[in-house]
């Protein structure tokens, strides 16, 4: 058994592999980045190195950094968790020659299955189906054009060298395949510097359905059955369910022994995962192959009652796998869900901030919590912008669904944007719950699944204006407590005019809307607050200490959590009211705002400039691109607020940005 196992990670991965660790009675070693030193996993662990600055170029993915701190601390195996240098086949063998043990498979299984048209050659050699195509190395125009004849059109044009889905082409008939070919090899040369191409027939409605396998050093190689990661957004897993719905046993076996065989073929060891395109007629077919721990583990761990982080230590210990095939078994149904920091109203463009409400449900036998961030933390454009996994079980998929639900709604974030809102709507949707799912999923049913955020209704606003009136009492009372006369009319908050009861104007921006609310305050300290429809609703209440509103509105009793933070009012009710943020308009305080970045375009976040597409002095219109910025794996396009005309253009493509930085100078018209 291992002794003491560095993590080299951080977040949730870091802090779940570390709960196995001292469950096991192994000691912990976190690493940290500047931007991490108070993080949750360093707290975890009983030593902690600092391996760099912020960026993960510069510390996570720092392979020298973390070996060091792995010699320093006398770790005798590293575990790399996922994403970072989990997949680093030379930092695979830098342990090994460091004399640590890396907690994965060989570099060379590494490196099979990084290659993609090696690693299909290699299955297609171990008798796992691909899908029907062409990978031959006769790259002729011509001989593509009759393979691609042959093999029934529509055709998928893929990037040797590509993956993730980038390369990849639909043609959807030979008429058009030429130009494709010509267009999809210019892409590859430009992206992967390579222009090869593979050709397959384009499955139209597929499922993403993955097999975890897990083999020891002694041979033998079991498959812990599949998950279904069919609800994808732009090739980012969103829910993950195991097992997959809709499988017959045979399926389920004839897929795990598929699986098996890919992982056999290569000499693997410890977790893996072979992933399949699984077309509507139940074929599945090889897509790539996974030699880390995913993500979505836990919801095999969950069907399975396994820990799969402790059989990843023994079998690196050099154990056998602790189980056979024939002990293991399914139970009941798991479903995951990633709550990210990622505003799904603008593009799910990543959101930074800092988490100044975080309420995540509590674990017990149905619900369980992954996350590696803690109320007051801040999320950073440095690393990927998960706050946490929410998995939950029960007998069958239906409860699941329910659980989830229920999970979803007692999920309470302020101060960054989330995807909650979206993974309830998934969560809720007709076509999830009976399980038509592929990979097209959130395309084909994005207007349900992102409606416009709306105006928000009565009592939502109602339960804002409350919370602010009420806020604003109780800060004027603890202010009179600290004055030096308590009694002083000055420092009464209730609007108490001489011969009449006073009224006030608010006004609140939602969503870029400006609601104008009108408050009378009543005699008996309770409101009339008249709504932007003339609606008239009699208001009073009380806010607890867990920021729990238990508002009284025309005599119904209700509970929302209101989280104010000086002028910005977040409301966070259940699935149906959905979670609402408003600014208290303060007209001074944003005609100041405003004259500082009047017309300036800044960088959302750290990126690279991949496309300048104006010129200074061009007249635009409203809306036109005009710069993209590559960060977080994703392009931003930044585009003219207004009509207007560009007047500076200070960065060039290839140039890198700092966060905030001006990237254009504007004046509107
Ligand atoms: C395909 C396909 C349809 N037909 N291959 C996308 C990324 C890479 N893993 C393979 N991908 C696909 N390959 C054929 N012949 C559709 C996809 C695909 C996809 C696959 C799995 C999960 C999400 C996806 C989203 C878009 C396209």
């Amino acid at each position: 058994m291992l002794d003491k196992i560095l993590v080299a990670n951080r977040g949730e991965i870091a802090c779940r592999v570390m709960r196995t660790a001292r469950r096991l009675g192994i000691a912990t070693v976190a690493v940290y980045s500047d931007a991490d030193a108070g993080a949750l996993h360093v707290a975890q662990a009983d030593a902690a190195v600092r391996i760099g600055p912020a960026a993960a170029r510069d510390s996570y993915l720092n392979a020298g950094a973390v070996l060091d701190a792995a010699r320093r601390t006398g770790a005798d195996a590293i575990h790399p968790g996922y994403g970072f240098l989990s997949e680093n086949a030379g930092f695979a063998d830098a342990c090994a020659a460091a004399g640590i043990t890396f907690i994965g498979p060989p570099a060379s299984a590494i490196r099979a299955m990084g290659d993609k048209s090696e690693a299909k050659a290699r299955m297609a050699a171990a008798g796992v189906p691909l899908v029907p195509g062409y990978h031959g190395a006769d790259q002729d125009p011509a001989t593509l054009q009759a393979r691609a004849a042959e093999i029934g059109f529509p055709v998928l044009v893929k990037a040797s060298a590509g993956g993730g889905g980038k390369g990849m082409r639909v043609v959807d008939d030979a008429a058009a395949f030429d130009d494709a070919l010509s267009a999809a090899k210019r892409e590859a040369a430009a992206a992967f510097g390579d222009d090869r191409v593979l050709l397959e027939k384009y499955l139209t409605r597929p499922r993403h359905v993955e097999v975890q396998v897990f083999a020891d050093t002694q041979g033998s190689v079991l498959y812990l059955f599949e998950r279904d990661c069919s609800i994808q957004r732009r090739h980012q897993k969103v829910v993950e369910e195991a097992p997959a719905p809709g499988l017959a046993p045979q399926q389920r076996r004839a897929i795990g022994q598929a699986a098996v065989a890919a992982a056999a073929a290569i000499g693997y060891v410890g977790a893996g995962t072979v992933e399949f395109l699984m077309d509507e007629d139940g074929a599945f077919y090889f897509m790539e192959m996974n030699t880390r721990l995913q993500v979505e583990h836990p919801v095999t761990e969950m069907i399975t009652g396994l820990d799969l982080v402790e059989w990843q230590v023994r079998v690196a210990g050099g154990e056998p796998l602790p189980m056979g095939q024939d002990d293991l078994a399914i139970d009941g149904h798991a479903i995951e869900v990633r709550l990210y920091a990622e505003d799904p109203q603008a593009g799910f463009l990543p959101a930074t901030g800092t988490l100044h409400h975080l309420r995540l449900p509590a674990d017990d036998v149905h619900v369980r919590v992954d996350t590696g961030v803690r109320q007051g933390d801040a999320l950073t454009v440095h690393y990927d912008p998960m706050i946490a996994k929410l998995i939950v079980h029960d007998r069958d998929r239906l409860a699941a669904i329910r659980r989830l639900r229920t999970a979803l709604d007692r999920t309470e974030v302020v101060g960054v944007a989330t995807n909650t809102g979206f993974l309830q709507a998934i969560a809720a949707h007709p076509a999830f719950a009976a399980a038509d799912l592929d990979t097209r999923f959130i395309e084909r049913h994005t207007a349900d699944l992102l409606p416009d955020p709306g105006v928000p209704g009565g009592p939502v606003l109602a339960s804002a204006v409350l919370g602010l009136l009420l806020g604003r009492r109780r800060d004027a009372a603890a202010a009179a407590r600290l004055s030096h006369d308590p009694w002083s009319p000055w420092n009464v908050a209730d609007g108490w005019r001489l011969n009449d009861e006073a009224t006030e104007t608010l006004a609140l921006r939602h969503a870029g809307t400006v609601l104008e609310v009108s408050v009378r305050y009543l005699r008996d300290g309770t409101f009339r607050i008249v709504l932007p429809d003339g609606a008239a609703v009699h208001a009073t209440g009380e806010i607890d200490a867990d920021s729990t509103l238990h508002a009284v509105l025309d005599g119904v009793r209700g509970r929302v959590t209101l989280v104010r933070r000086g002028r910005e009012i977040t409301v966070l009710g259940h699935a149906a009211t959905g979670t609402h943020h408003f600014t208290l308009v303060d007209p001074i305080a944003e005609a100041e705002a405003s004259g500082a970045d009047a017309g300036r375009l800044t960088s959302p976040m750290p990126g690279r400039i991949v496309a300048v597409l104006a010129t200074a002095g061009q007249e635009v219109a409203a809306g036109t691109p005009l710069v993209i910025l590559e960060a977080m794996k994703m392009e931003h396009t930044l585009r003219a607020p207004a009509d207007g005309r560009v007047t500076d253009l200070p960065y060039a493509v290839g140039d890198q940005v700092e966060d905030g930085v001006p990237l254009i100078g504007f004046e509107p018209a």
